[in-house]
């Protein structure tokens, strides 16, 4: 199954490319119709590549649910910044949960629908990186494992960044957090360490995962669309750059989520992978790294291109791993 029939790359506005396409394939965000699920007032940072993937995610979602929808949140930026007491930027049912239950609340939301014979409502939840692989990791794999009709976001901005750049098990190696090495041989995150979250999903056997990035908007609403379709257990992990945490400037996002072979973008339906979304061209890793403060320490004088290798060698592994470089 194709994950979609039209790939645009674009910087800024959905606006110029959907009027390119016809109307059933245009973005929901581009309707006037959309849910603005969250909604403007929000306190994330500018070009919070977070609030920008919930935003989709959610009004995508909701369109697919024609609006009867719940959904859990644990605690992280997505819900410190939503939620300021006694402010909301959410226009659907929303519950704060904890730091690391978010997936059970869910669970707990689907089995009361269940026993009301609601099954017309879904359940969605969602949390951060640090939230759904550290703390809410056994949660997640139990709600996993009974197949509970649940669809989980990981929105993965690859540390925790709400208490200020803590390394989480998706902090990829190299990158500088507030308490990986800021010294010595190997500064910043070690290599071999941490957790492919989306891979273990699989492992589950679960009907639908899938990972998705912010600079494909399309295919996290396609995605999305996808996963309200079925039923069971389903997850979605996001790549979403945070310019405080990462160092980047604020209009990079959506660049720097762009496929380079360390995020493979794929969706899975019963523990196989059914779809990957190919790279146009490999490029080094090095165009990524650079414009991110977390990786400075690799660009002195002189630079540190034993480490660039390696992280390349992870990009290069994947790129073989899955398939992903188009071949003409
Ligand atoms: C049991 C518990 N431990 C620690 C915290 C403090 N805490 C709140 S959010 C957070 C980090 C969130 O990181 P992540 O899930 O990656 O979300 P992000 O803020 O990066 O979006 C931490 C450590 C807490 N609320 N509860
Ligand atoms: S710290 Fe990062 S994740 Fe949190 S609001 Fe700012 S950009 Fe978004
Ligand atoms: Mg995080």
């Amino acid at each position: 199954m194709p994950a979609e029939r039209i790939k645009l790359y674009q910087l800024g506005t959905f606006a110029v490319g959907n009027r390119l396409l016809d109307p059933d394939e245009r973005t929901v965000q581009s309707r006037s119709e959309r849910s603005n699920t969250l909604t403007s007032g929000h306190r994330a940072c500018q070009g919070c590549g977070e609030a920008l993937g919930a935003r989709y995610v959610l009004d995508a979602a909701m369109r697919a649910t024609e609006g009867r929808l719940i959904a859990a949140n644990a605690t992280g930026c997505l819900e410190v910044f939503s939620t300021p007491y006694p402010e909301s930027s959410w226009q659907l049912p929303w519950l704060h949960s904890l730091f690391g239950n978010a997936p059970a609340v869910a669970s707990g939301i689907a089995a009361a629908l269940k026993a009301q014979g609601r099954s017309d409502i879904r359940v969605v939840a969602q949390g951060g990186d640090g939230g759904t692989l550290d703390i809410g990791f056994a949660c997640l794999s139990g709600m996993f494992e009974r197949n509970d009709d649940v669809l989980y976001v990981c929105y993965d901005n690859e540390a925790y960044m709400n208490t200020g750049v803590q390394r989480s098990s998706a902090t990829p190696p190299a990158a500088r957090t507030a308490n990986t090495k800021p010294v010595g041989d190997e500064p910043g995150n070690v290599f071999g360490q941490g957790k492919n979250a989306p891979l273990i999903a699989m492992a589950h056997g679960i009907p639908y995962v899938a990972t998705a990035t912010v600079a494909n908007l399309h295919d996290l609403e396609h995605k999305v669309e996808r996963a309200m379709e079925l039923h069971g257990a389903r997850y979605i992990h996001v790549l979403v750059p945070c310019p405080l945490g990462w160092g980047s400037a604020s209009e990079e996002t959506i660049r720097l989520a762009r496929e380079t072979g360390l995020f493979p973008v794929l969706e899975a339906e019963g523990g196989e992978i059914v779809s990957v979304s190919k790279i146009r061209r490999a490029l080094p890793v090095e165009d990524y790294l650079r414009p991110q403060k977390r990786f400075a320490h690799l660009f002195g004088d002189p630079p540190r291109s034993d480490v660039i290798s390696r992280v390349q060698a992870v990009a290069d592994r994947n790129i073989r791993r899955f398939e992903l470089l188009e071949v003409d």
